[in-house]
């Protein structure tokens, strides 16, 4: 069951945070900016399920010294290098790290930042993160681009769902309870937004892997 009352804050689990707006259109063109510099060396690649081997909906790649993958042979993982290239992640931005210091309350830094790019059609289901050692940290994440439809549900499988709509330049941080819930996106307004080079939505997500001090 998904309810279709939008953006109530009243009904967010607890550690569920939403930043709309969080950052300005010059921020997000520098983050654009960001992301196209460190796809140059690290190139959007296409992930595959688990043991099928089924592509993902989305392509991937990722900044920082680990880089969230999966393919049918491998699995969920973080890797320290590009599956295709071989070659080490692009450094964090400045400008993540800065937001992690801001709305994380996590001192160590964030050690992976996956990036989704949503093309036409793009979606991603309802799952928890949780291929992380540590999940006392929260995960941080920023669309950019075309709107969604951000979908939140419970710490059960099946429980029922929220909508919750996302735009370019906000922020949304699963702390807390709210970090071992279901969230997943349903849906991507494609075409809405100019901001990402050949369209759709690209959704940036920073997590801990390895337990540090908080
Ligand atoms: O695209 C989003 O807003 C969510 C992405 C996500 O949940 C993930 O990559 O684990
Ligand atoms: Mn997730």
């Amino acid at each position: 069951m998904s309810r279709l009352n939008l953006n109530n804050p009243s009904e967010y689990p607890e550690g569920f945070a939403h930043y709309p707006l969080y950052f300005t259109p010059a921020q997000q063109a520098a983050l654009i900016g960001a992301v196209k510099a460190g796809v140059d060396t690290a190139p959007f690649y296409q992930p595959t399920m688990p043991r099928t081997g089924n592509p993902l909906s989305v392509v991937m790649s990722n900044f920082g010294p680990l880089g969230w993958v999966t393919d049918k042979e491998g699995g969920y993982r973080y890797v320290s290098l590009h599956p295709k290239t071989g070659a080490p992640w692009p450094a964090l931005p400045d400008m993540l790290q800065s937001l992690w210091d801001d709305v994380s309350g996590c001192a160590a830094p964030p050690e992976a930042c996956l990036i989704n790019w949503y093309r036409e059609g793009s979606k991603m289901g309802l799952h928890v993160d949780n291929d992380e050692r540590d999940t006392r940290a929260p995960v941080v994440s920023v669309s950019l681009g075309d709107p969604a439809i951000f979908r939140l549900g419970g710490t059960k499988r099946g429980g029922p769902t929220q909508c919750i709509k996302l735009f370019s330049g906000d922020v949304v941080v699963l702390g807390g309870e709210a970090r071992s819930c279901y969230h997943g996106v349903s849906k991507v307004d494609y075409g809405q937004s100019a901001l990402v080079p050949k369209g759709g939505r690209i959704n940036l997500t920073m997590r801990r892997v390895n337990p540090a001090a908080h």
